[in-house]
């Protein structure tokens, strides 16, 4: 199917302004304050949040593809918030490791600016390198190291990241939950999970997570003038520091399981920001 975000020259930012008009005009909400993607393991954090006041398929959205995944949901919806606010739900993260570039895999977060979020929840499955956090640990991203060797950002952009995981929003998920504990993120691009040679690199490199996004859409949601909140759902343990092999199934259940806990937690935290 034909994504406008592949022609070079279109302008991904104007895509992304469609993108937000459609959802405005398909929900009947002007504005959505706060966004979240929803990684492995966090799709039913949505329900706990506030009512859904509509959901659509995001194909049915300029610029966004179905997704590749099972266990990721392609849907984006607008849930309404105790408070009145509105929440975008993205449950159709596009990954690097798709093939379908950068634009792509940012356009998510950008549609998220452009409807109005100043605030972007970037929640995921990973794998844990500190052996001490057993699958179904959920982990605050204090900072990223990009190992993907590119950007979502074109030409002369030259973008301050530091504090990208704000520290506001990290304390305030403590307020919640004062025994999360934070971590570095690091951004392979996969498909395939790390040697336990690449795990140790990424040790020495100062990570504490291993997974296959993140990174690039907090640079973009960065550059779109958006507070960051990271959170990685550790599903299995990075390879070589547990015994055993890792296996999709296995990190679909340790989701699973961790759901509950989650989701609820997100909710408390989505309330707050
Ligand atoms: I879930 O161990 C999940 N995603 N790169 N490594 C990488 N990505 C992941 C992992 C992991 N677990």
């Amino acid at each position: 199917m034909h994504n406008p975000l592949d022609d070079a020259a279109a302008d991904p930012f104007a895509i992304a302004r469609e993108a937000a008009e459609r959802i405005a005009e398909r929900t009947g909400v002007d504005r959505h304050e706060v966004a979240l993607t929803l990684g492995s393991g966090w799709a039913r954090a949505a329900e706990l949040m506030g009512e859904t006041v509509a959901e659509l398929p995001a194909t049915e959205i300029p610029g966004f593809s179905a997704p590749a995944v099972t266990g990721h949901v392609g849907t984006v919806r607008s849930v309404a918030l105790p408070d009145g606010r509105h929440a975008l739900v993205l449950g159709a993260r596009t990954h690097l490791y798709e093939g379908h570039g950068v634009r792509r895999v940012v356009h998510g977060v950008r549609t998220a600016a452009a409807a109005g979020a100043r605030v972007m929840v970037l929640t995921n499955g990973a794998g844990g390198i500190r052996a001490h956090w057993r699958p179904g640990t959920p982990v605050l991203i204090a900072d990223h190291v990009n190992l993907t060797a590119t950007s979502p950002l074109e030409g002369a952009t030259f973008v301050d990241l530091t504090d990208l995981y704000s520290a506001r929003l990290r304390e305030l998920a403590r307020s919640v939950e004062p025994t999360l504990e934070e971590g570095v993120y690091v951004q392979f691009r996969g498909p395939h999970y790390e040697t336990p040679a690449e795990v140790r690199m990424a040790r020495t490199l100062g990570g504490d997570i291993v997974g296959m996004s993140t990174a690039l859409e907090a640079i973009a949601a960065r550059h779109a003038g958006m507070e960051v909140l990271g959170v990685s759902l550790i599903t299995n343990l990075a390879a070589g520091i547990g015994s055993d092999p890792l296996s999709h199934a296995e990190v679909l259940q340790a989701g699973r399981d961790a759901e509950p806990v989650i989701s609820r937690l997100l909710a408390r935290i989505v309330e707050r920001v």
